[in-house]
């Protein structure tokens, strides 16, 4: 086993290393950051009086825009020659977000990335098919270095290319792999297309999926498609980038790795902090991050903490499966609509295919119309289509249009994350 003292430290260990290393932290930052000095000046917070966890409350938040207002490095800590590695977030308009690693870094990520496979159960002599995008985007080489840290055999595909993709699974014997949960649903068809039988011509056992919002359901279709055990997992590019947090074999809430990523969740709205067991904004303070330290980062990722206890063993606190990003909720007609749950709706229902496209659009009133793949046999049941917009009323209290499409006819993102929504509203 990787790492096993890290993934089953005990609540008391786990509490002492979380304090030292928060005092430490908060001081380093305030001594190598201007950002930060400023922030804990304009606050009246003296570094020395973050003592204990009981006072992480009074640690000013960071936020995404201090990433953006400052690039590309106004948040090091260290001198840029002691940098190992760069890598940047996808960022759709205007400058992506730079963050930065020492060598100490990499190896905690690694390591943290080698604890994270571990915990899905993936051993020394497994084949994991990394069809993560390797480059700039964290999730290629986040794999790369968790699987070179345990030993397996990695094949680092990256994203695209997939009748090369399925080819390799297949003549390699791929036991493990790791992209995004949209791509692998792809792959269900596009593995039937080419003529193979997902569940008989491959050899896959364990799939590690994340990087953007995924439902139970898919998790289903996946697992029924190829008979492999599908794990969610969670991280993003600031927080080093895969491996903050991870689900183990109860596939009930992911493992955040707290001895270095300490978890809060706020009130988006008044940042006042939420108890566990209540959905809000997680927040994360890095404990041991050089290059780029951040305390109290606003993901801006609604979830949950799970403060119970694991069958599994573990005490790291588990979060439940992210209901998607502040920012990307879609107020239609002053409801709040996340595409989570659209998607959740529509994988229930039998019939329905796997790709979904959401629409809104703005004439009088905003409408939301959903268009979703069935069969050519029922492209024209009224019947189907009705339940469809009865169960997304049932979850959504709003009435959408449900067109059925032909199977196959939606577009599909075989690189990088799903763009499932189009919003036509005149911005501003
Ligand atoms: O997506 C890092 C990553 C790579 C995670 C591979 C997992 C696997 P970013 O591109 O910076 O980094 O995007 C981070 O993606 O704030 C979430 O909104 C979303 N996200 C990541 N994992 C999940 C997940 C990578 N399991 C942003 N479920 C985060 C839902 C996720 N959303």
């Amino acid at each position: 086993m990787f790492d096993r003292v890290g993934q089953f430290l005990k609540p008391k260990q786990l509490a002492r290393m979380q304090q030292s290393k928060l005092r430490r932290i908060v001081r380093y930052a305030y001594r190598n950051v201007p950002l930060y000095r400023k922030r804990f000046d304009e606050a009246h917070v003296k570094p020395e009086s973050i003592r204990s966890l009981a006072d992480l409350e009074k640690v000013p938040f960071t936020v995404k825009t201090d990433l953006r207002d400052t690039y590309p490095f106004g948040l090091l800590a260290v001198p840029p020659n002691r940098l190992h590695c760069l890598h940047a977030s996808s960022g759709t308009t205007g400058k992506p977000i730079v963050v930065a690693y020492t060598q100490g870094d990499l190896e905690r990520w690694g390591r943290l990335m080698g604890r994270t496979l571990d915990t899905t159960g993936v051993r020394k002599g497994d084949v994991l098919q990394n069809m993560y995008g390797y480059g700039l985007f964290t999730g290629g080489l986040g794999f790369h270095y968790g699987a070179r840290a345990i030993g397996a055999t990695v094949v680092p595909a990256s994203s695209g290319n997939t009748k090369r993709q399925l080819m390799l699974m297949k003549d390699l014997r791929t036991s493990v792999v790791t992209c995004t949960p949209s791509y692998m649903v792809y792959l269900i068809e596009a593995s039937k297309a080419e003529g193979y039988d997902p569940k008989t011509d491959f050899a896959l056992k364990i799939g590690i999926f994340g990087a953007e919002p995924w439902s139970e359901e898919a998790r289903q279709r996946i697992q029924g498609a190829f008979g492999l055990r599908a794990h969610d997992v969670f991280g993003m590019s600031e927080l080093y980038g895969p491996g903050v947090g991870i689900e183990c074999e109860e596939q009930n809430g992911l493992h955040v790795w707290e001895d270095e990523f300490l978890t809060e969740t706020i009130n988006p709205e008044t940042g006042e902090v939420v108890e566990p067991g209540k959905e809000g904004e997680l927040v994360f303070t890095m404990l041991s991050r050089e290059a780029m330290p951040l305390l109290r980062y606003r993901s801006r990722d609604l979830s949950t903490i799970i403060k119970e206890e694991c069958s599994c063993g573990r005490y790291h606190n588990r979060i439940k499966r992210i209901k998607g990003r502040s920012d990307d909720m879609l107020i239609i007609g002053g409801v709040n609509v996340f595409p989570s749950q659209v998607e959740h709706v529509l994988m229930n229902i039998r019939d329905v295919g796997d790709q979904y496209q959401i629409i809104v659009s703005h004439k009088e009133l905003d409408r939301l119309a959903v268009k979703v793949e069935v069969p050519g046999n029922r492209l024209n049941d009224a019947s189907l289509a009705k339940k469809i917009r009865d169960d997304l009323f049932a979850v959504l209290s709003i009435h959408a249009d449900v067109e059925l499409v032909q199977l196959g006819t939606l577009p599909r993102s075989e690189v990088g994350k799903a763009l499932r929504v189009v919003d036509l509203r005149p911005k501003g």
